[in-house]
């Protein structure tokens, strides 16, 4: 039976399962959702594999991106995927590939400048990736009017990058991980993003 318990259930998106639970064995940068995860193990698989059929989404769209930078988008992918604690940042969508996403989930700080400061040397050519690509080889290529640039030029800031990339699924914040105010991308251990939701669920935004 379906529930409605916002603190614990999965978005209704394009691989997600339709409620959490444990899955015994998940994927490298995927394991510390495994007591209790959105996303199946061969998810989690597919999240660390380049061009994989999650979304055919071409990392080196401008020459190839460094391994400290893929490493984020690795996590990135893990969190989107797995995670079963973002039910105050769930919104419905009109997209074909998708009925719901998080918008503004409030992240930390730490997270969002690492990841910023292992992406700095890389190249990118659009601010947001969720569209605009060229698609006619069957992944993601810069469209002609988008050149690839130096990423601090296309995101001036960790706060660019968080917010932008993924269409404001990320909301900037400058809350450290021991707040207890933000999710992490990153962590070791029981997930430390109930706790978050259940603060913002508390304290309607
Ligand atoms: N990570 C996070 N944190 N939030 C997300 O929303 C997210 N989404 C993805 C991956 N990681 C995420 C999915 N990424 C397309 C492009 C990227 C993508 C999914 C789909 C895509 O097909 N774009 C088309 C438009 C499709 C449409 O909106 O109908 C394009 O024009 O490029």
């Amino acid at each position: 039976t379906l529930s409605l318990d916002k603190l614990n259930m999965c978005m209704d998106a394009k691989h997600h399962k339709v409620e959490p639970g444990p899955e015994g064995k998940l994927y490298g940068q995927c394991t510390p959702w495994r007591d209790n995860a959105c996303c199946t193990a061969n998810t989690s698989e597919e999240a660390h594999a380049d061009n994989s059929y999650l979304y055919n989404f071409n990392w080196d769209h401008c020459g190839f991106m460094s391994k400290k930078c893929r490493e984020h988008f690795v996590q990135d992918t893990c969190f989107y995927e797995c995670s079963p604690h973002l039910g105050p940042w769930i919104q419905k969508v009109d997209q074909s590939w998708r009925k719901e996403r998080i918008v503004d989930v409030p992240l930390c700080v730490e997270d969002c400048h690492t990841w910023w400061e292992d992406c700095k040397e890389d190249f990118t050519c659009k601010t947001d990736w969720h569209k605009g690509w060229d698609w006619s080889s069957g992944i993601n290529k810069c469209p002609d009017q988008s050149k690839c640039r130096k990423w601090t030029e296309i995101y001036p800031t960790p706060k660019s990058m968080c917010e932008q990339i993924w269409s404001n699924s990320y909301l900037y914040t400058s809350l450290s991980k021991t707040s207890g105010r933000c999710v992490q991308l990153w962590f070791t251990g029981p997930n430390p993003n109930r706790k978050v939701a259940e603060y913002y669920l508390n304290n309607a935004q």
